[in-house]
């Protein structure tokens, strides 16, 4: 930075312009928000180059209810290559930088994994100069945040920009006019640069923001009807207020169509006026300068939203109209649970989208017309119709109207292509790809872990490996290098102590840097499987009470995990994994030999602090169910074995790295298609010992869920069954012995430290297929044909 008196003067600037106030008075969060626009102002003119470059050629959409991103200052001073010396600035003007990183909130906008692949994704297209943009929804409140009040789960709404976002940019003269069949609503982008790393290119992310038409209604406002008078500004309003509302009740249900329909509609009119402006009306040529990916289902609607647009309003015929819609866009599909693949009642789109629901039928018409001309039996054509039984299928929507479908992991595509999308894949075979997914390696390891980024970039001589995570490959000549490996387990202590520090400042609890740190984070899921790790942890804890002098090396069990609020047995696990930690952590028989933390509002900027720090990754959901997994790869690239089953990504993670080097147990997908109808848990709780003692632990007293009966609903849930599921269908109990057993190689091989050190170095030297400049590279050459364009 050649101009950093400049830069200070900009900061003092935009601080006594946007809060009135001189560094001196200011509030932490002012200081945070001037330095974020003295930012913005810096990079403004790259980022419209950017734009204008990519202006001349195909350019990609990705289309997402949801970005995941987390925060944006360190990042984005990393990307722009000025991280060390904005902190040097900062101190001369007598700041400390790590108060102003953690007074950023984290954009929130995403409940998991599809939210956060989403913001790695746009990182890596701007990375490596493609012009790709994100579009979605600026939620005014994201995920929940979570706390935990006597081990429940309670929430509260995220706030997030309630200092304001000095990360968007409001374009007004952008704005649309999305219309429902109630009436009328504004969309305005608020655009967020995507700094790429170690480039000049800025992309965007173009979040809408649902506002009123007219801001209230002055005749009623005269009348001294207040609240009529607003009524408008608030109806449309709440179709950007938070992230998925609940959508148990019907309610919620419409609002999450309206969110759909707005943004995607919103997307489509943005991205056909501009496309107009240069093209005039030649349609034909719109799959030649856009690429939309439809990230799952939820923005699926965009396929009768654009057959919409160029029938009614550009005067296109239904065939050609269809011809454009296929060949622009392209579906990602993330799940297999059939509770996740989403369908609409008709009635809800007939009364909300009357015109869309129209053109849906056509559609169906015409696919039922096709597969009758193919000779389909009934049967099948009933199957596969996208309306059925009054409810639209918007997976087989989105497989139709696109030109590729894809799974996100090389299981999870084979059980797409061969069990539950098989009549598709018949249907149509050269559809079908597979696209593993990534995270990117400049939040994930060298944003989050510093200290091990430099020995990396030290032993490789180059910081290349930054966006070429390949040359990971590299550090194998150190594997056997005793200095190199000391390193690591230093920086890992490093890393765990510092997280120690976090963990007592934020939790209260004090966890002891030298134990074991087995770490399971991600949502709570039954499927994930939370509820066999505290299993396993109370057998531990039950056998250490039976033998105190027990020889096992000490363990700290961390979790972080939010239940959606509506989800009974997942906030059921939450407290029963409390009340583990309850007794566990105040036995004094126990001398601190396990210990269990359930830090509370796990979110990206907590797990930045999180994956450094493990010694073991915990990847235990059941086999098949787990799409892909993306945090099985970030423990990965921060050097931490997995302890996993044979599902998702956790296959690729050890096909790279070597089976000896990681620790996989459990049934395997082919095993429990085989057992599936014949599967009976009690056998498993009779006979394997200890494990009728702690699942009784649900219902003998040991515990107490506050009389909400919930403990027990678990306990039935695993044993009984429930009307809409057999005993125990996620497996739990059947994979709990091996997973014992992998615990306890796992004890046995830490002890080896140099052995151990070793494993993990394997781990990350082969982390180089994770990164999503690959996943990105795949899309862009087999998806969306899309070139690099650089600034000058
Ligand atoms: O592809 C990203 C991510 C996968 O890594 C996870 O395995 C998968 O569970 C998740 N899927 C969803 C599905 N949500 N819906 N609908 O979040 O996607």
């Amino acid at each position: 930075m050649k101009d950093r008196e400049n830069f200070k003067d900009s900061i003092i600037k935009i601080l006594k312009a946007d809060w009135g106030k001189g560094l001196e008075q200011a509030e932490i969060h002012e200081k945070y928000h001037s330095l974020s626009k003295a930012i913005m102002e810096r990079i403004t003119d790259d980022w419209n180059k950017t734009q204008q470059e990519y202006g001349k050629g195909k350019q990609a959409y990705y289309f997402s209810a949801e970005f995941l991103m987390g925060r944006a200052l360190g990042n984005n001073l990393m990307n722009l290559g000025i991280y060390e010396e904005v902190k040097e600035v900062l101190e001369e003007m007598g700041m400390d930088f790590n108060l102003l990183e953690e007074a950023e909130e984290d954009a929130g906008l995403g409940n998991g994994g599809l939210g956060r692949l989403a913001a790695c994704f746009l990182d890596s297209c701007a990375t490596m100069n493609l012009p790709v943009t994100g579009y979605g929804i600026r939620y005014r409140y994201g995920l929940f945040k979570q706390k935990f009040v006597d081990g429940f789960q309670v929430e509260e709404g995220d706030h997030w920009m309630k200092y304001g976002d000095p990360w968007s940019v409001r374009r007004n003269e952008d704005e649309i006019t999305v219309e429902f069949s109630d009436g009328k609503v504004k969309a305005v982008p608020y655009d967020m640069p995507i700094i790429g790393y170690g480039t000049g290119n800025v992309n965007r992310l173009r979040l809408w923001q649902a506002e009123p038409v007219q801001e209230f209604d002055f005749g009623l406002f005269n009348e001294q009807r207040y609240d009529e008078a607003v009524k408008e500004k608030n109806r449309a309003e709440d179709i950007s207020r938070v992230l998925y509302p609940n959508d148990s009740k019907k309610d919620g249900k419409i609002l999450r169509l309206k969110q759909q329909y707005f943004f995607v509609s919103a997307s489509l009119q943005d991205l056909v006026k501009k496309f107009k402006e240069k093209h005039g009306k030649d349609f034909e040529q719109f799959p030649q300068y856009h690429a939309i990916q439809l990230n799952d289902t939820h923005p699926v609607v965009a396929i009768p939203e654009l057959m919409r647009i160029l029938i009614d309003q550009e005067g296109i015929d239904w065939d050609r109209a269809w011809e454009i819609a296929v060949h622009t866009f392209a579906y990602t599909n993330h799940t297999i649970l059939a509770e996740a693949l989403e369908q609409w009642h008709s009635r809800l789109y007939k009364k909300l989208l009357p015109r869309i629901y129209q053109i849906i039928q056509q559609i169906d018409k015409e696919f039922v017309a096709t597969l009758k001309e193919k000779g389909y039996p009934s049967s099948k054509i009933k199957a596969m119709r996208i309306l059925s039984d009054n409810r639209i299928k918007m997976a087989w929507l989105a497989i139709h109207g696109s030109h590729t479908t894809n799974g996100v992991a090389e299981l999870h595509t084979e059980i797409l292509k061969h069990q539950e999308l098989k009549d598709w894949y018949e249907l149509y075979p050269h559809r079908f790809q597979n696209k593993t997914n990534g995270i990117t390696p400049r939040r994930w390891l060298a944003l989050c872990n510093p200290e091990l980024a430099a020995m990396i970039t030290e032993l490789l001589g180059t910081k290349d490996w930054i966006t070429d995570l390949a040359k990971l490959k590299e550090l194998e000549k150190y594997l056997d290098d005793k200095a190199i490996l000391e390193r690591f387990l230093d920086i890992k202590v490093q890393k765990k102590k510092q997280l120690a520090f976090y963990i007592e400042k934020h939790e209260g609890i004090v966890i002891n840097p030298e134990s074991i740190f087995d770490i399971q984070i991600k949502r709570l899921h039954e499927y994930k499987r939370q509820l066999l790790n505290g299993f396993h942890i109370l057998d531990l804890y039950f056998r250490i009470k039976e033998n105190p002098d027990m020889d096992i090396l000490p363990r700290t069990f961390i979790f972080g995990a939010k239940a959606a609020p509506g989800y009974f047995r997942a906030k059921a696990i939450i407290k029963f994994i409390h009340e583990i930690a309850d007794l566990v952590n105040h036995d004094p028989d126990i001398k601190d030999k396990i210990k269990v933390v359930f830090v509370q509002n796990y979110r990206v900027s907590y797990a930045e602090k999180l994956f450094p720090a493990a010694d073991v990754s915990e990847q235990i959901s059941t086999a098949g169910k787990e799409a892909s997994g993306t945090g099985n790869m970030k423990f990965m690239l921060n050097g931490t074995p997995t302890l996993g089953t044979y599902d998702g990504a956790n296959v690729e993670i050890v096909e790279e790295a070597g089976e000896e080097n990681n620790f996989i147990f459990g049934a395997r997908v082919e095993e429990l298609e085989a057992i599936k109808d014949s599967y009976d848990p009690k056998v498993y709780y009779e006979k394997v010992p200890g494990l009728k003692r702690v699942v009784d632990t649900l219902i003998d007293g040991t515990f107490n869920d506050g009389g909400t009966g919930m403990f027990r609903e678990l306990y039935q849930a695993l044993l009984e069954g429930a009307s809409w599921h057999k005993p125990d269908h996620y497996f739990v109990l059947k994979d709990f012995e091996e997973y014992r057993k992998a615990h306890e190689k796992i004890d046995e091989a830490y002890r080896d430290r140099l052995g151990w050190a070793r494993k993990c170095m394997k781990n990350l030297a082969n982390a180089g297929k994770f990164s999503t400049d690959r996943t990105i590279g795949e899309y862009a050459r087999q998806i969306w044909h899309i070139e690099p364009r650089k600034i000058k």
